[in-house]
């Protein structure tokens, strides 16, 4: 399965959420000027691609009506895409559809659904695994082995997308989505079973509550604003595990780790 790169490192997703409740960055780039001009910034800083989403999958978060989804994004997805690679992270067929017409030319999709729109359209997929819904998927999820459960999932839907025409489908294990700390923990231990499917890995824990979980020194979580060092010990984690992508929300210190990540004494690059 290809999954375009032509840079020696991992590539690095930056988030851009349109909404006015995610749970990291939720109103700080609702309107669409503050969404380009964030977007903007990524490229700066070096994002190989941006990752537009119109709708929080937070537990607990509201359900988006498609107009008010495709009014959110669809602007800022025409406004970087001749500028990076644009992906839209959606759940809904109409919004992936408009969003490609818009520029997108991936797909990234929390309900591991959407495929048919990629082989149609020709773009990319991503998917991902989640067990339940935002609603439901924190309050006892429970696997007999996770890793199994989760790889099967992702095989099983990857293959159909292939299947279908899909030319580049990623996987990815949805750290946090119905998963306890440990299933996290275990997920990540665990990238290189991933790799061995195949399909390229893609892997999202930035700023996630496990990492403010475990580095809690009381019952709160640390909050989000200081998960900085322990989203990038993840995702590097990942990446040294084999994943080709890690999504993340501050692209910066993510693209230095990434670059970091597998260099060798020897290699050409390196300096005196
Ligand atoms: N995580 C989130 C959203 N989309 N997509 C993929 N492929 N993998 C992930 O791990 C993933 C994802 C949740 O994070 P965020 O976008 O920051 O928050 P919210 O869903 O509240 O907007």
């Amino acid at each position: 399965m290809t999954a375009p790169t032509t840079k020696d490192r991992p590539l690095v997703m930056g988030i851009l959420n349109v909404t006015p409740d995610s749970f990291s960055d939720g109103g700080r780039w609702f309107g669409t000027d503050e969404a380009v001009a964030r977007g903007g910034q990524m490229i700066a800083e070096g994002a190989d691609v941006v990752d537009v989403g119109g709708e929080s999958t937070r537990p607990g978060a509201e359900p988006v009506g498609v107009k008010e989804e495709l009014r959110r994004v669809v602007p800022v997805v025409e406004a970087l895409a001749s500028r990076v690679r644009v992906s839209v992270d959606t759940t809904k067929e109409a919004v992936a559809e408009a969003a490609v017409d818009a520029g997108a030319s991936l797909v990234n999709d929390v309900s591991a659904t959407l495929w048919p729109v990629a082989a149609r359209r020709k773009v990319g997929w991503v998917a991902m695994h989640r067990k339940g819904t935002p609603a439901t998927m924190q309050a006892d999820p429970s696997y007999d082995d996770v890793v199994r459960e989760v790889a099967d999932f992702l095989v099983e839907r990857a293959a159909d997308a292939a299947r279908g025409g899909v030319h580049e489908v990623w996987i990815d294990p949805g750290i946090g989505f119905g998963k306890t700390v440990s299933h996290n923990l275990e997920l990540l231990a665990a990238i290189s079973t991933l790799v061995g499917t195949g399909y390229p890995v893609m892997v999202g824990t930035s700023r996630k509550r496990f990492i403010g979980v475990l580095t809690a020194e009381g019952e709160e979580p640390d909050p989000v604003e200081e998960r900085l060092p322990g989203s990038l010990a993840t995702a590097t984690w990942a990446m040294q595990g084999g994943a080709r992508m890690v999504r993340v929300h501050d692209v910066a210190p993510t693209v230095q780790a990434a670059t970091l990540v597998g260099r060798r004494p020897g290699d050409p690059e390196d300096r005196p």
